[in-house]
């Protein structure tokens, strides 16, 4: 239900950011606090990402009020804290349906508003892509600007800085906004997290807090006294920011929530030209106690009361991540060579056990996925056993260092995939949908897909034995309930699958969790069942077995149909000349919308019923 705007008088007279800049500049202190109350209220109802928004309101409030938005461009890099620019861009009252089936997207997203010029999901693509329409800008002289705002954790990634390097170079007018809050999603981490801290605590920044105003603030258009101004800062600054080193004209630290201030430097920094960078320190969770004391908690948030605190997650069965989080803590306890990576996913990958049991053993890289896979490529070199712990999605990121630093030489890393087929309400950007296809093709690799959390447990365990690369990927959330024994590891036989339950003319090949959801589908029809474990090397023995058997195949994956494990029984069947008709049931050729992850396996036709469903239309009409 949308939030009652009695109770936010000058937030519901804002439609637009047009009705915004109608404000008194005095009335955005009010509006800003409004804006909070609002953000709050409505993702305590919702759920979603909480922490961000609250820490961005006053520097989206600024940005919108100085900017002529839409025609200039801002562009959120993640697109997690735009929840407050969505608000102000015409979605206020439909706020209620974020991240919901056929709702308001959970990042800004090109088809739902003007507002939103870049779609974004992944971290560190907005100073890249700003620069890129500054360029465009420059071509087409209509004085338009462009803003590209990233987070103290985002910055860490390579994409962000090949796009400064590049940027630097260039000389175009664009303006990149720091927001640094000293966290990622847990705390922030690394040499640049280190430099900002270093910026932070110097003297001089404690006198730049108290006269920075009058610097940054309160002087005419910023042209006349920029160099006055550069040199002001660059004496007081100490070390010399590394943004400058870059080519940027850096300006900051500044206060992120004082609204009052960030206006004026905006308005001063948007007549200058060239690259320029403002770094801003704000609080994640600002203005809601329960969150700036515990931000991590309230990164993201399932629908709680403001009033109480958030509850303890209550799910009986643990959750693929905790499977695999409980697995490495017992797999490291009898290595010693172990080394597990993480692109600042400790807590999404059920590491915040094993890091405080094994710090030894742990290493957060930020968000830096291409790196964390050759940083586990030196270590096999070198003798360590590596475990690269990444979202399916995310793994994308770092396809050709999998290929080129890891496969090619035959390295024993193994990829713990986690999220791996339907999300939920991150939506498309998040869903892992293409893992399979795109570990497949690879020569070397070992890929392997559990159907419940033992089997998980067991292929881990098998992954980390072997001497060359190996990827293990489960999906979002809790298995079938089994129980995991704890004691238990079983080193699985390479490419052999398991025989659910026997039956004849149809064979049902699952690879993955969805095999729950086969089962009945199974036992109504008669038909074979089997526990494929393996993509890669495939079964084809077994495959060759039930050729002779039986008449009719059924492949079921939660991957794209294109090239994922189907795809792999199909090639086999033709290079032997085997002519059976296959199904390849999985997720069809588009980017899948956001929704809970039944919705989403009803909408695909994924579920018990959908599956049958497809079996009966195509052996039905064929
Ligand atoms: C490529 C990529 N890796 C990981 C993530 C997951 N992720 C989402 S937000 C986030 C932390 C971002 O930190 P920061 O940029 O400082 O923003 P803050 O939440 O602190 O405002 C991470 C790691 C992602 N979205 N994209």
């Amino acid at each position: 239900m949308p939030l009652d705007l009695k109770n936010y008088p000058l937030l519901a007279k804002i439609n637009y950011p047009e009705d915004l800049r109608l404000l008194k500049k005095q009335q955005l202190p009010l509006l800003c606090d409004e804006l909070r109350l609002f953000l709050l209220n409505s993702v305590s109802q919702t759920s979603g990402h909480l922490a961000s928004g609250l820490g961005v309101v006053e520097l989206t409030v600024a940005l919108h009020y100085v900017y002529n938005t839409p025609f200039d461009h801002l562009v959120f890099d993640v697109g997690h804290q735009a929840y407050p620019h969505k608000i102000l861009t015409g979605r206020r009252d439909k706020m209620d349906s974020i991240r919901k089936y056929k709702g308001l997207h959970p990042f800004p997203w090109r088809e739902e508003s003007e507002y939103d010029v870049l779609s974004v999901g992944h971290s560190s693509t907005s100073i890249g892509a700003a620069l890129g329409m500054s360029i465009a800008a420059g071509k087409e002289q209509k004085n338009r600007k462009v803003v590209a705002v990233i987070g103290d954790g985002a910055i860490t990634a390579g994409m962000a800085f090949e796009a400064m390097n590049h940027a630097g170079s260039l000389n175009n007018d664009m303006l990149v906004i720091l927001n640094d809050n000293e966290m990622s999603i847990s705390e922030n981490v690394g040499a640049l997290n280190n430099h900002l801290a270093k910026i932070l605590s110097g003297d001089i920044y404690t006198q730049l807090r108290e006269g920075g105003k009058k610097v940054l603030s309160n002087i005419p258009p910023i042209k006349e006294f920029a160099k006055r101004t550069e040199e002001h800062l660059k004496g007081m600054v100490s070390p010399a920011s590394i943004f400058e080193e870059f080519g940027f004209n850096y300006i900051g630290p500044m206060d992120g929530h004082n609204v009052l201030d960030l206006v004026d430097t905006l308005k001063n920094m948007r007549s200058h030209s060239g690259p320029q960078f403002l770094h801003v320190m704000t609080k994640k969770g600002k203005g809601y106690k329960q969150a700036e004391l515990d931000p991590i908690r309230y990164h993201a948030v399932p629908k709680f009361n403001p009033e109480q605190a958030l509850p303890k997650s209550v799910s009986s069965s643990p959750t693929f991540s905790q499977i695999f989080g409980d697995w490495l803590i017992d797999m490291a306890d009898q290595d010693d060579k172990l080394a597990a990576i993480t692109p600042a996913m400790r807590e999404g990958s059920g590491m915040v056990e094993f890091s405080k049991r094994h710090p030894d053993k742990y290493y957060d890289v930020a968000i830096a996925e291409q790196h964390a896979v050759t940083l586990a490529a030196g270590m096999a070199i070198s003798g360590l056993n590596p475990i690269v712990a990444i979202y399916s999605t995310f793994l994308q990121r770092a396809y050709d260092q999998l290929i080129h630093d890891v496969a090619i030489q035959n390295l024993g890393v193994l990829f713990a995939i986690d999220r791996a087929g339907i999300v939920g309400a991150d939506g498309p950007t998040h869903q892992g949908a293409y893992d399979l296809s795109f570990l497949r093709c690879v020569p070397n690799m070992v890929v392997m897909t559990p159907s419940d959390e033992q089997e998980c447990r067991d292929m881990l365990y098998t992954g980390h034995l072997l001497n060359g690369p190996a990827a293990v990927r489960y999906p979002r959330g809790v298995g079938s309930g089994k129980a995991v024994d704890a004691q238990v590891m079983t080193q699985l036989s390479l490419g052999k699958a398991r025989v659910v339950s026997e039956g004849k003319e149809l064979a049902i090949l699952c690879f993955g969790t969805l095999l729950q959801q086969a089962i009945p589908v199974a036992e109504k029809l008669g038909a074979t069942l089997i526990d494929m474990r393996f993509v890669k090397p495939l079964d084809t023995t077994l495959i060759k077995q039930l050729s002779e058997s039986h008449q009719h195949f059924v492949t079921i994956e939660e991957n794209s149909i294109a090239g994922g494990a189907g795809s792999g029984v199909n090639e086999y069947l033709q290079a032997q000349r085997i002519n059976r008709p296959v199904l390849n049931i999985g997720l069809p050729d588009r980017f899948i919308e956001q929704g809970t992850q039944p919705e989403i396996y009803h909408m695909l036709q994924l579920d018990s019923e959908g599956i049958e469903q497809q079996i009966a239309e195509y052996y039905n009409n064929n």
